[in-house]
């Protein structure tokens, strides 16, 4: 793994990440509107819902060029190209099964692997959250899901805790989902968990189809973050921590 060299930018200007490439700017956020809905669960009679969260990232590596824009009060919207179809088709229903709404372009070096694509997205991703959410007052914070899918069950429990850690265990016994090299599902998730600060885990509990039980891992892993993002209105404005810092 080469050092990252990542870039800030104001938008995502999807398609548009060339003159990006090793600017060696620190990657800093972008367009963040959570700041502005500190007051989650605004309760005054007849006022508009509050504004949907959203971050914006340009990612760009001698490795990978990543446009990223998410939102998470979402309508399971999606524009995702990352060269690995299977990889989209799992991206795709994150975003449908979470009700975000996702454009993401990536172009990655998938001439030398498929490795940097596919956690450097999981990174971006990751980073969009975080961002969108802001100081994360008022959200849930953790959520859990069960995930069937026909004769695969699968679960996933995500803390927004402002920690790293991620622990996947998988029980795919191919090199290959498609297209896809199902040992990157991993690589994946600790990305993500790493980009949003995040703990992450997942677990195949049994299954037959290996399409199936990666399917049933990102389905449960986007049921799961959208709990977590969500608004919690008894605690309301109020951080779901006691440490002082998410
Ligand atoms: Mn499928």
């Amino acid at each position: 793994m080469t050092t990252r060299k990542t870039v800030a930018a104001r938008k995502a200007g999807l398609g548009k990440a060339g003159g990006a490439k090793n600017s060696g700017a620190k990657n800093t956020a972008t367009k963040n509107s959570a700041a502005k809905n500190g007051g989650v669960g605004n309760s005054a009679a007849g006022a508009s819902a509050p504004e949907a969260r959203r971050a914006s990232i340009e990612r760009a590596t001698t490795e990978t060029r990543i446009s990223l824009a998410v939102t998470i009060e979402g309508s399971g919207r999606y524009s995702v190209h990352t060269g690995i179809r299977f990889f989209d088709h799992m991206l795709e229903l994150f975003a449908r099964h979470g009700a975000f709404d996702l454009d993401l372009r990536c172009e990655g070096d998938l001439d030398v692997d498929q490795h940097h694509t596919v956690e450097d997205v999981g990174i971006a991703l990751g980073e969009a959250f975080d961002r969108a959410l802001g100081d994360k007052r008022g959200i849930l914070r953790a959520g859990y899901f069960l995930m069937p899918m026909d004769e695969t069950l699968a679960i996933a429990a995500v803390d927004l805790s402002g920690r790293t850690a991620c622990v996947v265990k998988t029980k795919v016994k191919t090199r290959l989902v498609g297209d896809l090299q199902s040992e990157l599902v991993e690589d994946f998730f600790e990305g993500f968990s790493r980009g949003a600060r995040a703990n992450v885990h997942l677990k195949t509990m049994y299954g037959r189809s290996n399409h199936h039980k990666v399917e049933a891992l990102f389905k449960a892993f986007a049921r799961a973050l959208r709990a977590a993002c969500s608004r919690d209105k008894q605690l309301g404005a109020m951080l779901p921590s006691t440490k002082g810092l998410l």
